[in-house]
């Protein structure tokens, strides 16, 4: 990745991109979340014809490892009790009966799997979503938490845009880019249209080199994804798109080739339209149904867990077709 003192400020980079902050009053915590009302679910429901059930969570724990951003490390899971705690001189509790119970426990980061970003999870010029202050995050989010998103849930028509497949690739490559446009045409030749208000679930199929790489994976880490133009910003803005989903671990081009900077698109769409992100969507399933039934919508459902301040959690999206 580029140093972060040889890239250009967000402030400036940013300067004239559009907000929504205020739009739906100056105490909203979940954004574009709110695109996604009684209307939207309905049509959603109305996808659903053969009753297939996928679901989009990696698993926690995976014996093969668990792709995580760099710094923040794999969920560590403890057995607490087992059966081993009632052999002799074990230390498992007695209740009348006789009964006996497995307990575990894990510490993990609340983005180390699949995972809903709180919209308050990052910013740039000391200001969050809707222009919370970000003093707010300071012990916790006491601002634009992933509480309000739990509290409300993700249901909407979904779309999946699978980019590795329409370019004819296994896996994106590293840094490989892609822009709206390239959606759109993916789209296209998917035989299905973006409609506004669509959930996005974008497939690079990029953590399957994490699986095959192990440690190299990170070497000059850069992941594939769209990539910042302010074409691309309102883009989003016009077809009011209240959630991506990808497959990646941060759902963007780590490092924007054109000016070196990290997760822009993290600051233009979640920051500042307030669209919430969802990363390590496991898509392989789900792509692969969609390339055989060639129905690319569907219902999608999701809730990420109800953490009090917390500036993310896991998620296990279940989608309907
Ligand atoms: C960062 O924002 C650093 O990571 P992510 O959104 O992938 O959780």
């Amino acid at each position: 990745m580029t140093e972060p003192n040889s890239a250009p400020d967000l402030v400036d980079l940013l300067k004239d991109a559009p907000t929504n902050w205020g739009k739906w009053g100056a105490d909203d915590e979940v954004g574009s979340l709110n695109y996604l009302g009684p209307e939207q679910v309905l049509a959603a429901v109305r996808l659903v014809s053969s009753g297939k059930v996928f679901t989009l969570q990696r698993l926690i724990g995976d014996p093969k490892g668990d792709p995580v951003w760099p710094g923040r490390t794999p969920a560590e899971r403890t057995q607490i009790l087992d059966e081993s705690d009632w052999d002799e001189g074990g230390k498992g509790p007695a209740y009348p009966g006789g009964l006996h119970y497995a307990d575990d426990k894990i510490n993990a980061f609340l983005q180390g799997s699949t995972q809903y970003d709180a919209l308050g999870h990052l910013w740039y010029d000391g200001k969050l979503w809707n222009g919370f202050d970000a003093r707010t995050t300071i012990g916790g989010l006491d601002k634009a938490s992933v509480e309000p998103i739990a509290q409300r849930g993700v249901v909407g028509r979904a779309v999946l845009l699978d980019m590795a497949r329409f370019r004819g690739k296994t896996t994106l490559d590293k840094g490989e880019t892609f822009t709206h446009e390239d959606l759109m045409a993916c789209a296209t030749a998917q035989g299905i249209e973006i409609q506004k208000r669509d959930i996005l679930v974008i497939r690079t199929n990029f953590l399957q080199l994490f699986f095959e790489q192990g440690d190299a994976f990170f070497e000059g880490f850069n992941e594939p994804g769209l990539v910042y133009s302010p074409e691309l910003v309102q883009w989003f803005q016009e077809m009011e798109i209240p959630n991506l989903v990808t497959d990646t671990i941060a759902n963007e081009v780590t490092t924007d080739p054109n000016n070196g900077i990290a997760l822009v698109l993290h600051n233009a769409l979640m920051r500042n339209l307030g669209v919430t992100l969802t990363e390590i969507a496991d898509l392989e399933q789900l792509a692969a149904d969609c390339a055989e039934d060639g129905q690319y919508t569907f219902l999608y459902v999701a809730a990420p867990l109800k953490v009090a301040k917390g500036s993310g959690s896991p998620v296990n999206p279940v989608v309907i077709k």
